[in-house]
């Protein structure tokens, strides 16, 4: 008897396919709060999708003994010169670090220490990122293109967005003549 994997990845395209595939969609409502110009925010569609993402997490959350899998398809735009973006978090509880991998498109992953030093790593077609432990993390799309990334975590830490929501990032990506700039 075979054991059939109930989960699928594409490696062209990141699609994870499987019943134990979770999609979730982030539009602009959800994201109040999370750009600078919050009346730019307010004037666009909020029906517009920022980004989506397709999990397989085998092992809840909180819980010793799986790896996390996702890929996020971010899609191309911005709200007051501020590249569209993931909301970004800590991990917490059991805090750890996070492997990211790029499958298409191009963008920034923006990386906040707790003592609030933020920096940011250039995603394009490959590029492999390591976000260590106590390190908030959010990637910004700055082509034209959705950026596709694929993120790896350990099941037992947890995700902290009140931190973020709260307090932000020290800095932002913004596009200064079309040019990402961090401030
Ligand atoms: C990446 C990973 C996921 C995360 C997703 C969206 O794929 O970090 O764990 O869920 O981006 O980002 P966020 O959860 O911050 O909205
Ligand atoms: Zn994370």
């Amino acid at each position: 008897m075979t054991d059939r994997p109930g989960v699928r990845f594409d490696q062209l395209t990141g699609h994870l396919i499987g019943e134990r595939v979770t999609v979730s969609e982030r539009r602009l409502a959800g994201m109040e709060g999370y750009f600078t110009d919050t009346a730019a925010w307010a004037l666009a569609d909020q029906n517009a999708v920022v980004y989506r993402v397709e999990a397989y997490e085998p092992v809840p959350e909180g819980v010793l003994g799986g790896i996390g899998l996702a890929t996020t398809y971010l899609f191309p735009g911005s709200i007051g010169g501020e590249y569209y973006m993931t909301r970004g978090h800590f991990h917490s509880n059991a805090d750890g670090p996070e492997l990211c991998m790029t499958i298409s498109g191009s963008g920034a992953l923006i990386l906040m220490s707790r003592d609030r030093e933020t920096r940011y790593e250039m995603m394009s077609l490959g590029s492999v990122h390591h976000v260590p432990s106590e390190t908030a993390h959010k990637a910004a799309n700055i082509g034209t293109d959705a950026l596709v990334f694929v993120s790896y975590w350990s099941s037992e830490i947890g995700h902290d967005y009140e931190t973020i929501k709260k307090s932000g990032f020290s800095r932002r990506l913004i596009s200064v003549n079309g040019i990402a700039e961090l401030r």
